[in-house]
C-alpha cells in the first residue's frame, strides 16, 4: 500500500506490545532540518506515549543522510534495544539524490543483516518539499511516529524470538 492511502501516524494500539524499561536510540540527519525536526518529534513523542521515559532515548545527530550508516552502527555498541535512523532526501537537479537514497538504503539494510540490533529505516525520499511536509506532520501523518511504533515491535521481536 502507497503511504497515500495510508496515514503514518495511524497505528492500533493494542497491536503495540509494552515498551517498559526499553532503551532506544535516534540517529537524526540535519539536512533538511525542518522535516528531519519533525520526524524527531514524532519519533520521541509516540515512544513516549507507549511507555518509554525520555532518559531512555538517545538522540544524536549526523550532518546528512548519508551518515546515518555510522551514526547507527556506532549505536549498534550500546546496550539499546532499537535505533531509529531519521533523514530526508529531496529530488535536486542532479543524479546525487540516487546515490544518497540508495547508498543510505543499502548501508541501514546491511546493519539489519549483520548486526544484531534493529534499525529502522525513516528514510524520506521526496520529489519535493511538500512531499516531505506531508509525510513528517503533514497531511500524510509522520513517519517519525510509525518509526517509533516499528521500532517497539522489533525490539520486542528480538527480545522474544527463540
Ligand atoms: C549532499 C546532500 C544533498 C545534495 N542532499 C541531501 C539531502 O537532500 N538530504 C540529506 O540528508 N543529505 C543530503 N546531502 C548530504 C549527504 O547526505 C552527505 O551528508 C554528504 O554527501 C557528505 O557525506
Amino acid at each position: 500500500m502507497a503511504t497515500e492511502y495510508h496515514n503514518l501516524s495511524d497505528y492500533d494500539v493494542n497491536s503495540v506490545p509494552s515498551a517498559k524499561g526499553m532503551k532506544f536510540g535516534i540517529v537524526v540527519s540535519e539536512w533538511n532540518t525542518e522535516i528531519t525536526g519533525a520526524l524527531l518529534e514524532g519519533a520521541s513523542k509516540t515512544l513516549m506515549d507507549n511507555g518509554v521515559k525520555k532518559e531512555d532515548i538517545l538522540v544524536k545527530t549526523v550532518p546528512g543522510s548519508f551518515e546515518l550508516i555510522y551514526g547507527a552502527r556506532q549505536m549498534t555498541k550500546l546496550p539499546l534495544d532499537a535505533i531509529i535512523a531519521l533523514g530526508c532526501v529531496i529530488h535536486g537537479e542532479t543524479p546525487h539524490f540516487e546515490y544518497i537514497c540508495q547508498g543510505t538504503t543499502a548501508g541501514l539494510a546491511h546493519l539489519n543483516a549483520t548486526q544484531d540490533i534493529p534499525v529502522i529505516y525513516g528514510l524520506i525520499t521526496a520529489n519535493n518539499m511538500q512531499q516531505a511536509k506531508d509525510r513528517s506532520g503533514g497531511r500524510l501523518g509522520n513517519k517519525g511516529d510509525e518509526c517509533a511504533v516499528t521500532a517497539i515491535k522489533m525490539a520486542d521481536y528480538r527480545r522474544n524470538v527463540k
